[in-house]
């Protein structure tokens, strides 16, 4: 009898141990970081009483998270990373992963889609899987999303590829580049996997994200009202899309009605549109509201695009043809730059100048590699025709 007891009394001891471990581990896993929506205030105390900076507005930096708050799976927004990719882009691709799964990833478990014109290989699958935190899925492209529409003429299009070659333009030659420039500017948000989320990532291979990031950057994006996000913007090639702003000036006059009064037209064109800058976002980092490409506007415009042949004619990339399309479709305030991830792609980089917000954010990157007011860089003008408060030291680093 005593020893049974005995036991009895040991069990109970253990369960009791077991519940509580139970307890607390559940716990620390609900309890997570939330963004904090609260915007930088839209003048400095120091430049609100300078009449020339009246108009300056700060960039809308969310402010680094204090306290934990318990995560509600209501707060989480329908958002995934979205990776276009080949099989043998697997080694350079999961260095990009690893790098946002540890910046950001890691505290919200979004999922991840990749998307391929073959089926990807079990290895791709295991070791993508192994390193997102949240739900991987890959889909297959459909080969009308992958292929040459009927009306283009192949003659004249391998024709081009020939000139291009000549002039020795980067992926002049490419037909699957020029698939791929389509595709990224057209159908993936239309790809089946897409359809249940709201914003997007997009992901490329060998990329770098420098900061931490501390809120919930898709949170921000909903809860502010933004469309577009980028890290990098530059010129064009001009070669590789001779007719686009003429192509694009012939939509706009048949629908005015797409652009909103508040466009960012001047961001694009320095004499109100007659002309194209070459200004454009640099698309392999974009975090953006799918519903916005797969909206009237877009649509419209990317079909008439699509029509007039330029993805194969001359090699339009998705990058201007996005930019072009959210600097006219959209009210400019819906356009956001991220000052505050920090980002690499070869060969530029994204580096915050501001020292506070640099080391604030744990940044691993040099400010003399930052790209954003150097002279190739779109980064000037987007701060000057926005009015929005360069950081006071960027003349260090033009
Ligand atoms: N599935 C697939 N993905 C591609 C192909 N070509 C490029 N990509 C992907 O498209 C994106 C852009 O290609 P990338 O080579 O990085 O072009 P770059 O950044 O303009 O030099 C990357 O995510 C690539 O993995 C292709 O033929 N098939
Ligand atoms: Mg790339």
């Amino acid at each position: 009898m005593a020893r049974s007891d005995a036991r009895l009394i040991r069990f109970a001891a253990i369960a009791a141990a077991l519940l509580l471990t139970i307890f607390i581990l559940s716990k620390g896993s609900t309890t997570t970081y939330v963004a904090s929506t609260n915007q930088a205030p839209s003048t400095g105390s120091s430049s609100s009483t300078s009449a020339a900076s009246a108009n300056v507005k700060a960039n809308t930096t969310p402010e680094k998270p204090k306290t934990p708050v318990s995560s509600n799976p209501k707060d989480k927004v329908s958002a995934t990373f979205v990776s276009l990719a080949r099989n043998r882009d697997l080694w350079s691709l999961i260095g990009s992963i690893r790098s946002i799964e540890d910046r950001f990833n890691k505290q919200f478990k979004y999922d991840w889609v990749f998307l391929n014109d073959e089926p990807f290989t079990e290895e791709f699958k295991r070791t993508t899987t192994a390193l997102v935190s949240g739900t991987t899925k890959f889909g297959l492209i459909p080969k009308e999303h992958w292929s040459f529409p009927e009306w283009i003429d192949l003659e004249k299009a391998a024709k081009t590829r020939e000139d291009m070659k000549q002039k020795n333009i980067i992926y002049g030659d490419s037909i699957s580049y020029r698939h791929m420039c389509r595709f990224e500017s057209g159908f993936f948000y239309r790809h089946e996997l897409l359809q249940d989320y709201e914003y997007y990532w997009r992901v490329e291979p060998d990329t770098k994200v420098y900061c931490d990031i501390e809120y919930d950057i898709f949170k921000f994006m909903k809860d502010n009202n933004k469309q577009y996000g980028f890290t990098i913007s530059l010129h064009e090639y001009a070669a590789t899309i001779e007719t686009l702003w003429q192509t694009t000036r012939e939509f706009i006059k048949e629908n005015p009605q797409y652009l909103p009064k508040d466009n960012m037209m001047d961001f694009i064109s320095d004499d109100g549109g007659f002309s194209y800058n070459l200004c454009h976002f640099w698309s392999n980092f974009e975090i953006g509201n799918l519903n916005f490409w797969r909206g009237e506007a877009y649509s419209k415009y990317f079909e008439y695009l699509d029509k007039a042949g330029g993805f194969f004619y001359e090699r339009w990339g998705d990058a201007p043809v996005h930019s072009i399309a959210a600097a006219l479709f959209l009210p400019r305030d819906q356009i956001h730059y991220f000052n505050d991830v920090g980002y690499y792609h070869v060969p530029f980089h994204n580096c915050p100048i501001d020292d506070k917000l640099r080391l604030e954010r744990k940044c691993m990157c040099n400010p003399k590699d930052d790209f954003t007011f150097k002279g190739y860089s779109c980064g000037e003008k987007f701060h000057t025709v926005n009015q929005l408060e360069k950081p006071a030291n960027w003349q260090d680093y033009s």
